[in-house]
């Protein structure tokens, strides 16, 4: 009578033993390792992006050490170079004159050492007062994914494309001691110099607590911890990807990562392995005590300010002395499995770079895409003094709806009509707030916006849209993507990706821009003031068959003042360099 039940818990151990020992260490990606080195042939194009960045085939994630070098943009990033899931890890490497057309290269690093011999995990760049880039990453030393920082530096100074990297046999440059939990301790950032030393941090937890460990520098090569670290917030887990830089208090310039003073103000964003979402304070850097303390009021924390309220993860600035601007790039995985990934031979997206900089009010940050993506836009189309009643859509059209920019800014008459704002919602995440109070559900002022990648009869789209309510003390002004009708295909991710915005009601005018581009709608609402990406996938809405709208499900009459949309051409997107 034993036999049976101890073979089968046996056979469950085992299971679970082989379960724990493929999930390991690494929380953040699940190993599905008889796809991992399944290499592609056939990559299917139907929600393959324009626009966006991404390679021929197979997996990509975290974007690493953005630069800018002799007339060069420089993108590195994460990559599976055999199968279209997560596993292989190596840094591939393609390079721009634009940001926008990308020509790829070699990978630039991939394990060939004892210390990255099980990975090549994230890091970033950092170009010296001398001009010469060095670039520091995650090693992963073993199976249970111990983790070092190590660095790298070109062969060739003179090869403006850095093809080839060297990695020196001094390394590592940090060893985890024994304080810090080494298979949780990545992800190095740019190096600041202040006083003396170069500084870096590197992501970490302790037990339930983000962590951003600082170690500092006289001469880049021996790095020493600091007896604090720069910041560390109780109960939110892991920070992956952390980056810190300033930002001016006057104008939209971008500042090199060692500028301090009067006029500068620092933001400190990190990614959240256990939500995999980002957030971001700003504040002040006592560079004396070397501490960072968030500015009163913000919420350091899951609830915190968002670069992207949508799906958007391990996000890098970087400086680019070029044109004065701080450039951030950010990852968007898929919303469908990892089965359908290895089908249709590809994962992942960077999505368009964004300039961002400091909001006048000094209460967060902006962002606009960079002003190069506009030297794609083809045909345009114009609407203006469009009036919009409750149940309204108007087509937009002659335009390749499917790959498309459009800008538009709605109008009203009155905030009378705003609905009332129900207290609970304040312990929502703006997502449930727009799950409750989607584009269906007719609204006073608002629902209304965009409907993107829509097929003809509406059986499928993806809606943009403002909702705007009414608090007991202000308007609270709502932007929602919602993907819950993107798609008729099934077990697809389709959350109603949401959030608040800041913004001044009193010229009664709301702006929306939406970058759309076959299975990504991005969006900028109020001039930058928010963003929130979509990964959706259209089974009607495809290619000619996806058309795009205007809306108002709301009883307070809309004016679409003026919109703009243009078709969107396809730039070169990672085709070799020639040699
Ligand atoms: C991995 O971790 C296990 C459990 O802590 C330990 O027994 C083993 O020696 C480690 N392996 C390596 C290669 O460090
Ligand atoms: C270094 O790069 C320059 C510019 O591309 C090239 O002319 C030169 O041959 C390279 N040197 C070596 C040693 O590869
Ligand atoms: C160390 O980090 C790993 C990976 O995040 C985690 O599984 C483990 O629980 C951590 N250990 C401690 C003591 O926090
Ligand atoms: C507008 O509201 C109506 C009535 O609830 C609904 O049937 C329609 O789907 C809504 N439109 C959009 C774009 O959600
Ligand atoms: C992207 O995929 C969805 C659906 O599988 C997950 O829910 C997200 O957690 C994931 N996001 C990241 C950053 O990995």
């Amino acid at each position: 009578m034993m036999a049976m039940p101890l073979t089968l818990s046996v056979l469950a151990l085992f299971a679970l033993l082989f379960v724990l020992s493929n999930n390991g260490a690494e929380a953040s990606h699940k190993i599905y390792s008889h796809y991992q080195t399944l290499s592609v042939e056939n990559v299917n194009q139907v929600h393959r992006t324009g626009y966006h960045f991404q390679p021929p085939r197979h997996w990509i994630n975290d974007p690493n050490a953005p630069m800018y070098y002799k007339g060069l943009y420089h993108l590195f990033y994460q990559y599976n170079p055999k199968g279209a899931v997560w596993g292989n890890i190596v840094w591939a490497h393609s390079v721009s004159k634009d940001l926008i057309n990308w020509e790829s290269l070699e990978p630039a690093i991939y394990p060939s050492k004892w210390f990255d011999n099980y990975g090549c995990w994230s890091g970033s760049a950092t170009v010296l007062p001398n001009g010469e880039p060095v670039i520091f990453y995650t090693g992963i030393v073993d199976k249970n994914n111990s983790q070092i920082q190590n660095y790298a530096i070109p062969a060739n100074l003179s090869d403006p494309y850095l093809r080839e990297w060297v990695k020196p046999d001094d390394n590592p440059i940090v060893n985890p001691d024994a304080n810090v939990n080494g298979s949780a301790f990545r992800d190095p950032t740019t190096a600041w110099w202040a006083d003396g030393h170069w500084r870096i941090l590197i992501g970490s937890r302790r037990k339930h607590r983000g962590v951003a460990y600082l170690y500092r520098s006289k001469d880049f090569k021996k790095w020493v911890k600091a007896k604090h670290p720069l910041h560390s917030v109780q109960g939110t887990g892991m920070w992956e990807c952390p980056d810190f830089y300033p930002v001016s208090l006057s104008g939209e310039n971008g500042l090199d990562p060692s500028v301090m003073g009067q006029n500068v103000k620092h933001v400190l964003k990190v990614s959240l392995d256990m939500t995999r979402y980002e957030y971001y304070t700003m504040g002040t850097y006592d560079k004396k005590e070397d501490k960072y303390f968030p500015d009163e009021g913000l919420v350091d924390g899951w609830a915190g300010l968002r670069l992207d309220y949508g799906n958007f993860y391990a996000s890098k600035t970087f400086f680019d002395p070029s044109t004065n601007r701080r450039i951030l790039w950010g990852w968007a995985n898929e919303s469908d499995d990892p089965h359908k990934d290895k089908d249709k031979g590809w994962a992942g997206i960077q999505l368009i770079p964004r300039k961002v900089w400091l909001d006048p009010s000094g209460k967060q940050l902006l962002q606009w895409p960079v002003a190069e993506l506009e030297k794609l836009r083809g045909h345009n189309v114009q609407l203006s003094n469009q009036m919009l009643d409750q149940g309204n859509h108007v087509e937009v059209k002659v335009i390749t709806a499917a790959q498309a920019d459009v800008d538009v800014t709605f109008s009203f008459s009155s905030l009378d009509k705003a609905e009332p704002f129900d207290p609970n919602w304040d312990k929502l995440d703006a997502l449930d707030v727009c799950a409750q109070k989607g584009s269906k559900d007719p609204g006073g002022l608002g629902p209304f916006g965009l409907l993107t990648l829509a097929s003809e009869n509406l059986e499928e789209f993806t809606p943009v849209f403002f909702r705007v309510f009414k608090a007991a003390d202000k308007h609270k002004v709502l932007l929602c993507s919602d993907a819950r009708s993107s798609s008729l295909g099934k077990e697809l991710y389709k959350p109603s990706f949401a959030g608040f915005v800041d913004v001044d009601l009193t010229d009664k005018k709301l702006s929306l821009r939406s970058l759309i581009d076959h299975s990504v709608v991005e969006s900028f609402g109020a001039g930058g003031r928010i963003a929130i990406s979509s990964r959706v996938y259209p089974t009607i809405a495809v290619f000619e068959k996806a058309h795009l709208y205007v809306f108002n499900n709301g009883s307070e009459a809309i004016t679409v003042e003026n919109l703009n949309a243009w078709s969107m051409n396809t730039p070169v997107m990672n085709v070799p360099v020639k040699s």
